[in-house]
């Protein structure tokens, strides 16, 4: 298992008539092998319930599944890994949590970054936001297509593209050479969630 293709990130918070477990349930039926769950506001007991529950569910469907965030609840869940960000914890911190055997990735902003999480022991960055997004609060202005071809072509670790990733511009993103592209807003937002996610998992393959 790979981070490669479509990063499929659930967070109820942008749709909240849906619970975190069904919209796992249908970015994995609509083929999505790439999993994190991000639970900005929920509890920490209840964030482990729902890993618990949705790492199950991607195990069954062959997915990996990450952890937005928090190390502790990774290795609570048996999820595959953790994803970082610039203020959470060290890699070397999370790695004592978590060991060789589960991936980290950090999310960078700039190539400074990219190239310290990898010399950090980053398993995976990611990088962006490429565009404009309205789905993270503070989030920094677009980086752009290049910046994101200048990271890629500077690290050898997976690159993750983040940010205002959508079926209209996702060719570009594919086209820098980026290994995968984590979507949140444009999967979960649509109506019919499975078909979307089916749609992004296609641009992959052409
Ligand atoms: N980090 C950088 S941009 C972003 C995160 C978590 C939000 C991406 O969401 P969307 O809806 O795909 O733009
Ligand atoms: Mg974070």
């Amino acid at each position: 298992m790979k981070i490669k293709g479509l990063n499929a990130i659930i967070d109820n918070s942008i749709r909240p008539d849906l619970s975190n477990i069904e919209l796992a349930k249908r970015v994995l039926a609509g083929g999505s092998r790439v999993l994190q769950l991000r639970g900005k506001g929920l509890s920490s007991k209840e964030l482990l319930r729902q890993s618990r529950e949705i790492g199950l569910l991607a195990r069954k469907a062959g997915s990996l599944f990450i952890v937005n965030d928090r190390a502790d609840i990774a290795l609570l869940s048996n999820a595959d890994g953790v994803h970082l960000g610039q203020d959470d914890l060290p890699i070397a911190e999370a790695r004592k949590i978590l060991g060789k055997g589960r991936v980290i990735g950090l999310s960078t902003h700039d190539l400074e970054q990219a190239l310290k999480a990898e010399q950090e022991g980053a398993d995976y960055i990611g990088f962006g936001p490429v565009f404009k997004t309205e789905t993270k609060a503070g989030a920094e202005e677009a980086k752009g297509l290049q910046a994101l071809r200048e990271v890629k072509k500077s690290v050898n670790i997976p690159v993750v593209a983040i940010g205002g990733i959508n079926l209209e511009n996702l060719k570009e993103v594919i086209d820098t050479g980026t290994d995968c592209a984590a979507v949140i807003s444009a999967i979960l937002k649509a109506d019919d969630i499975e078909g979307a996610t089916r749609k992004f998992l296609e641009a992959f393959q052409i």
